[in-house]
């Protein structure tokens, strides 16, 4: 990728996109082509289509999607699957029709069965059932890849595939019934401490293993990837690393100071047991991440709330 290549970031406003950006400016990359969903809705083939015929980006970074937690996932179903089909066909298809150099697709690591031994190969993709509460976004991010995979065999084009694990970082959603976990919680316990609350839910039960990403380091392995990547196996960005949402929990009270108890809702759903990807792939291409989760929440929560 030349430094002056067209670069199309898609979703550049979001978590992910921003940070590819970032990431991209500061290697010198000075040819970005970016659009809001105001400007340019992905959805709409047509807007689309007059958008890449116009712009003809050289690489394209696909990070437009509709996204969020648990509860968000499972409450506007139809929405999740409709809007990221519709999102991910239209940029692919049209990166095809105008031979885009190179594409890289992102998806979650909800797309590997519920059940599926750990830590997550790529290999067991599609060999078991999707958690319910969020089988509309997972079948959507599987077709993402099943689209790049065939574009791939069928037309010889040249698109890869990264599957993020949970992120978190700056310009993160903090909607309380929409967001992941880490903003939310960062959010419940900094407004607890403000107004003085002895207690602060905290959903489920506390038993959930999940593995948490900084999104300044999906960046950087993904921008690795563009670089470096040629394979139709997709690959999962991960750190390796799991922890309990009980000491998630316990981890972000101690950044925010938070001195009261935590009271745990079941009737909020847990979601899939455990979710560690198995990062072997990345490794042995030579990536491994650098933002410890501690030094990142405390990084994220000074940059939210102590400025
Ligand atoms: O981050 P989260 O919504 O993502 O939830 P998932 C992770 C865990 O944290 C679940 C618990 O067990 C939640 O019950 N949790 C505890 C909370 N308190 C809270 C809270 O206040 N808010 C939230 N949101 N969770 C999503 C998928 O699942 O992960 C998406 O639905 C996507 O498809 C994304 O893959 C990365 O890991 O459960």
């Amino acid at each position: 990728m030349e430094k002056n290549a067209k670069i199309y970031v898609a979703g550049h406003r979001g978590m992910v996109g921003s940070a590819i950006v970032r990431k991209l400016q500061s290697e010198g990359y000075n040819n970005l082509v970016l659009r809001t969903s105001s400007e340019l809705d992905l959805r709409n083939q047509s807007q689309t289509e007059i958008f890449f015929t116009t712009e003809k980006p050289e690489y394209v970074f696909l990070a437009a999607a509709k996204v969020g937690g648990i509860m968000a996932n499972n409450t506007y179903r139809a929405d999740f699957l409709y809007e990221n089909l519709m999102i991910q066909s239209n940029v692919i298809h049209q990166s095809y029709v105008h031979k885009v150099k190179k594409l890289l697709f992102l998806g979650s690591s909800c797309i590997y069965p519920k059940l599926a031994p750990q830590p997550l190969k790529e290999e067991y993709l599609l060999s078991g059932y999707l958690e319910e509460t969020n089988e509309p976004y997972a079948i959507a991010k599987i077709a993402g890849i099943k689209l790049c995979e065939n574009y791939r065999r069928q037309y010889g084009c040249h698109f890869i595939s990264a599957m993020p694990t949970n992120l978190y970082g700056p310009n993160d959603n903090y909607d309380l019934e929409k967001s992941h976990v880490i903003p939310a919680l960062i959010r419940k316990f900094h407004e607890a401490k403000m107004n003085n609350l002895p207690n602060v839910e905290v959903w489920g039960s506390g038993k959930p293993l999940r593995e948490f990403m900084h999104v300044n380091d999906l960046a950087d392995a993904i921008y690795f990837l563009m670089k470096n990547y040629k394979e139709e196996q997709f690959v999962n960005v991960g750190t390796g690393e799991e922890v309990s949402i009980k000491s998630l929990a316990e981890i972000i009270c101690e950044v925010i100071h938070y001195e009261g108890t935590i009271v745990w809702n079941s009737e909020r759903p847990d979601g899939t047991p455990r979710k560690l990807m198995s990062v072997e792939i990345l490794r042995r291409l030579g990536w491994k991440h650098k933002i410890q989760l501690k030094e990142g929440i405390q990084e994220v929560y000074a940059q939210k709330y102590l400025r």
